[in-house]
C-alpha cells in the first residue's frame, strides 16, 4: 500500500489517505482460510435480504442481531452482501456486522475495481470475493495480489472446470464452488463434488449455495470441503441466528 499513493477509480485518482481515515482501515484482519483449516464448523453464514432467484427472502432481519446470532451459533465466518441492486445490501450492513461481532467477514460484492478492495478493508472486511465468471485471468491476478498486500483473504468463485482452470494461482486462499447455475438458478451439490478433484490441495475448498441440511455438509466433507457458505436456509426464517444455532448444534 505504501508504494501506491493513489487508486484509479472511474478515471479519477483517489488518494489512499482518504481510505485510511475510514473506521477499520488499520484493523488487523483475521484469516478465514486459516480458521477453516483448523477444526471448526466451517459454516460461513450469510446475511442476504433478497436475491435474483428468490426475490425477497427477509425484509425485517436486523443485521446487528443476525451478526451476534451467527457468532453465538458457532459460525466460522460471516458473509455480508453489499450489493444493493440485486441483493438489497449496503456497505453499512458490513460496517454494522463488524461492530457487532468478531467473526471473519466476507464482503460479498461484484468486484471489478481495486477501489472496492480498499473499501472492503476500510469497512471492516477480512475476505473479498472474486468471481471467475466476470473477470479475466489478468484481473484475478491483479485483484488477488492487491488484496493480499492489504492482508485480506481471497475467495475465488467458480461454476465450472473452465473457470477453475483459468483461475488457479498462488495469490488465492480459498476456492469456492458455486452450486447455483447463474443462468438457470438451478442448484446442484454435484457441481461441488465434480470440481473437488480438480482443486489443488493447497487451497481451502468452499462449497457455496443450496446447502440446507447437515447431511449435505457431511457428504461435502468427504470430498475435501472445509467451508460451507449458507444464506437462504438461515435468512428465510424469522430468526436467522437461532436457525444457524439449531443447524450447527
Ligand atoms: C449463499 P444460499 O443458496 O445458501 O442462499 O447461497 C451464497 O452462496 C450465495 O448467496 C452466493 C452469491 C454469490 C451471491 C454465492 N455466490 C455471488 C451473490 C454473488
Amino acid at each position: 500500500v505504501d508504494k501506491r499513493k493513489e487508486v484509479n477509480f472511474k478515471k479519477e485518482l483517489i488518494p489512499i489517505q482518504a481510505f485510511e481515515m475510514m473506521p477499520f482501515f488499520d484493523r488487523k484482519t483475521v484469516s478465514l482460510s486459516k480458521k477453516l483449516k483448523k477444526s471448526n464448523t466451517g459454516i460461513i453464514a450469510e446475511f442476504k435480504r433478497k436475491s435474483p432467484s428468490k426475490s425477497m427472502i427477509n425484509e425485517t432481519a436486523n443485521i446487528e442481531d443476525v451478526a451476534l446470532g451467527y457468532e453465538e451459533a458457532g459460525a466460522s465466518g460471516m458473509s455480508v452482501l453489499t450489493d444493493e441492486k440485486y441483493f438489497g445490501g449496503t456497505m453499512d450492513d458490513l460496517l454494522l456486522a463488524r461492530e457487532n461481532c468478531n467473526l471473519p467477514l466476507l464482503r460479498k460484492e461484484f468486484i471489478i475495481d481495486e477501489y472496492q478492495i480498499i473499501e472492503a478493508k476500510a469497512i471492516g472486511a477480512d475476505v473479498i470475493l472474486l468471481i471467475a465468471a466476470i473477470l479475466t485471468r489478468g484481473e484475478i491476478k491483479q485483484f488477488s495480489e492487491f488484496a493480499k498486500s492489504l492482508n485480506l483473504d481471497v475467495l475465488l468463485e467458480v461454476h465450472n472446470e473452465e473457470e477453475l482452470q483459468k483461475s488457479i494461482m498462488p495469490s488465492l486462499d480459498m476456492l469456492g464452488v458455486n452450486n447455483r447455475n447463474l443462468k438457470t438458478f438451478e442448484v446442484s451439490l454435484d457441481t461441488s463434488k465434480t470440481l473437488s478433484t480438480m482443486i489443488p490441495d493447497d487451497f481451502v475448498k468452499v462449497s457455496e449455495s443450496g446447502i440446507s441440511n447437515i447431511e449435505a455438509i457431511k457428504e461435502l466433507k468427504l470430498y475435501g470441503y472445509q467451508g460451507f457458505l449458507i444464506g437462504e436456509n438461515f435468512m428465510k426464517t424469522d430468526n436467522p441466528g437461532a436457525s444457524a444455532k439449531d443447524f450447527i448444534s
